[in-house]
């Protein structure tokens, strides 16, 4: 059956097919779990996101995972948060959608994600959380490949709101 789980832990570290990277719009790296995955991949990875020239909000682009376990990185920058009123659900949504809709045609079966836009980008969790849950579930019910998802939280507050979405 298709479903979404929640862990907790490091996404650079998960076995699945496709782990999905909370980017920036020029895709060239940064802090957060970005800078983990950068670290984590190796400088190959840095090179390969160089010949994109960036990726517009909410777009999504895949590259090999290089030194991770995963097979494919998706790369999705999600939307900074401007207080609501700047189109940051539907922003939040099309991340979730364009990287499943990637790894779709790719062929994976197992997605990891991070919890986009949550973190230095201060998109509110819960809000977040819902609209992830959801996007994933209306993905999984015409996907072919794609069976499993999971978020994967860095701390216990995150991973409780995902659980609490999910419910
Ligand atoms: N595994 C899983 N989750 C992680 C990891 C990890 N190894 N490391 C951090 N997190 P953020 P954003 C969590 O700030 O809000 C970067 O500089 C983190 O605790 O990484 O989308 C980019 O280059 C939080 O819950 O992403 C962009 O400029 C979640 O991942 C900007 O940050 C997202 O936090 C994107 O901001």
């Amino acid at each position: 059956m298709n479903s979404v789980k929640v862990i907790e832990g490091d996404i650079t570290k998960v076995q699945v097919d496709a782990i999905v990277n909370a980017a920036n719009t020029t895709l060239m790296g940064g802090g957060g779990v970005d800078g983990a995955i950068h670290r984590a991949a190796g400088p190959a990875l840095y090179a390969a996101c160089e010949k994109f020239g960036g990726c517009p909000t909410g777009e999504a682009r895949i590259t090999s995972g290089f030194n991770l376990p995963a097979r494919y990185i998706i790369h999705t920058p999600g939307p900074v948060w401007h207080g609501g009123n700047h189109g940051e659900d539907q922003l939040l949504a099309n991340s979730y959608r364009n990287s499943l809709k990637l790894a779709e045609a790719n062929g994976c079966r197992t997605v990891a994600f991070p919890s986009i836009s949550t973190g230095v980008y201060s998109f509110p969790l819960d809000r977040a959380a819902e609209i992830a849950v959801r996007t994933i579930n209306e993905f999984l019910q015409t996907a072919s490949h794609v069976e499993e998802v999971t978020m994967v939280c860095f701390d216990p507050v995150t991973a409780k709101a995902y659980r609490n979405a999910i419910r």
